[in-house]
């Protein structure tokens, strides 16, 4: 049989996502542009990243993913989006980001973008932890 897949161009619909700690999850999407005759796979996967200041940790503030498959099926939609689950928690934090990838195995694609940056917004006040705090006394 005769396969035919010429270059696809995959990309993060936005480069950047923004979400409340609360939230609970954050919606990436990945587009697909270009002609192709058999099923495209990528990888999304989380970046994990202990160094850098006021980065959110895996475990911690979200769920470290490694095997979110995007699967893009011939005449199917363009559009792959998956859910990254955020962890809440009662601590008061400064904004936090993550970083998220795409991969391929198939040669013929080629990444428009492959890093999308995810923004915590702490959902923690000052408040809260003085009401909490004069309830125990
Ligand atoms: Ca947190
Ligand atoms: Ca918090």
């Amino acid at each position: 049989m005769f396969v035919c897949l010429l270059v696809v161009e995959v990309e993060f619909a936005q480069p950047t996502y923004t979400a409340n700690e609360a939230d609970g999850s954050v919606q990436l999407c990945v587009n697909l542009t270009g002609e192709f005759e058999i099923d495209v796979e990528a990888l999304l996967f989380t970046v994990d990243d202990l160094s850098t200041v006021n980065r959110a940790q895996p475990d911690s503030d979200y769920e470290r993913s490694s095997d979110r498959i995007l699967i893009f099926s011939t005449g199917g939609v363009r559009t792959r989006c998956e859910n990254i689950e955020l962890i809440a928690d009662l601590t008061l934090e400064n904004e936090e980001s993550f970083l998220v990838n795409i991969s391929s195995d198939i040669d013929a694609v080629r990444f428009l973008s492959k890093t999308a940056e995810v923004i915590i917004r702490d959902s923690d006040s000052k408040s809260i932890h003085l009401i909490e705090f004069l309830g125990r006394v």
